[in-house]
């Protein structure tokens, strides 16, 4: 799965009332698997399913109510042979997907809850380790404060990295987590600099996918009109060495990542 000759594109099915981008659209089930079949079948790759908005200020989500929405998703979606992610910071949670068929853990707090490595070795698959400041996405842009982002970024990940072979976890895919704790200049430099993320000799996730920071630098306020910024922050990620990318609009990116590969031969 990982062995793919170009960039891996991961497509993005959130079964959530709140998303920032495209929250309430896909909260019932059927419509959620349907959605994430026709990513696979414009070119996504990976589906990640996830559950929880992380949207800066965005409220908890018990394990229980994150479980209902995202389970039968992970399962419809399996039955019909796509490869699941699923997004969560949950042990109980991803214990359940993976249980249900789901290939790969996405964990944007970076192995905080103290099972989750335990549930990974368990089951013997890849995650990705992706920085944020601190586990609490209520709180998180106030932890915004870095004497060099990057640097931090980079330390971090080793950090967990290395935590996580310490249980017997070693397929692990790092990502800096663009708009986590971070203001768009921090954004930017992540991206200018990811060479530095990349040098962990892990592959390297980007999803800038209709974040705020694309809307300040365009000045495109609704999410779901940010695609052009989104797709050039996506191609420099590229450029610097990203493998995979999280993204809504998978026929658009499948199209830009053929120019991209035509271009970098
Ligand atoms: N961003 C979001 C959620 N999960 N996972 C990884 N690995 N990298 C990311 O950058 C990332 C992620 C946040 O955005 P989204 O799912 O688009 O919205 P929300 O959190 O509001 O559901």
């Amino acid at each position: 799965m990982l062995e793919s000759a170009g960039p891996i594109i991961v497509g993005v099915v959130n079964v959530t009332p709140d998303s920032f981008s495209d929250g309430g659209r896909f909260a019932d089930a059927l419509g959620a698997i349907e959605h994430g079949v026709r990513l696979v079948e414009q070119g996504a790759q990976i589906v990640d399913v996830g559950g929880e908005s992380t949207r800066p200020g965005a409220a908890a989500v018990g394990p229980a109510e994150e479980l209902g929405r995202v389970l039968p998703v992970v399962a419809g979606l399996v039955s019909r042979g796509v490869i699941v992610s699923i997004d969560t910071r949950h042990a109980e949670v991803a214990r359940a997907a993976l249980g249900s068929g789901a290939a790969i853990v996405n964990d944007v707090s970076g192995l905080r809850d103290p099972v989750m490595r335990d549930v990974l070795a368990e089951h013997d698959v890849p995650v990705v380790i992706m920085h944020t400041p601190v586990d609490n996405p209520a709180t998180m842009q106030r932890h915004a404060q870095y004497d060099d982002v990057v640097q931090s970024v980079v330390e971090f990940l080793r950090e967990r990295v290395a935590f996580a072979a310490a249980g017997g976890v070693t397929r692990v895919i790092v990502d800096p987590g663009i708009g986590f704790g971070k203001t768009t200049d921090h954004n930017l430099e992540v991206l200018r600099r990811l060479e530095e993320v990349v040098s962990l000799g892990l592959p390297v996730l980007v999803g800038a996918s209709r974040k705020r920071f694309v809307g300040e630098i365009t000045g495109v306020d609704a999410p779901g009109a940010r695609l052009v910024g989104t797709l050039v922050a996506h191609l420099a990620a590229l450029d610097h060495g990203a493998s995979m990318l999280r993204v809504y609009d998978v026929a658009e990116h499948v199209e830009a990542v053929r120019m991209w590969q035509a271009l970098s031969a």
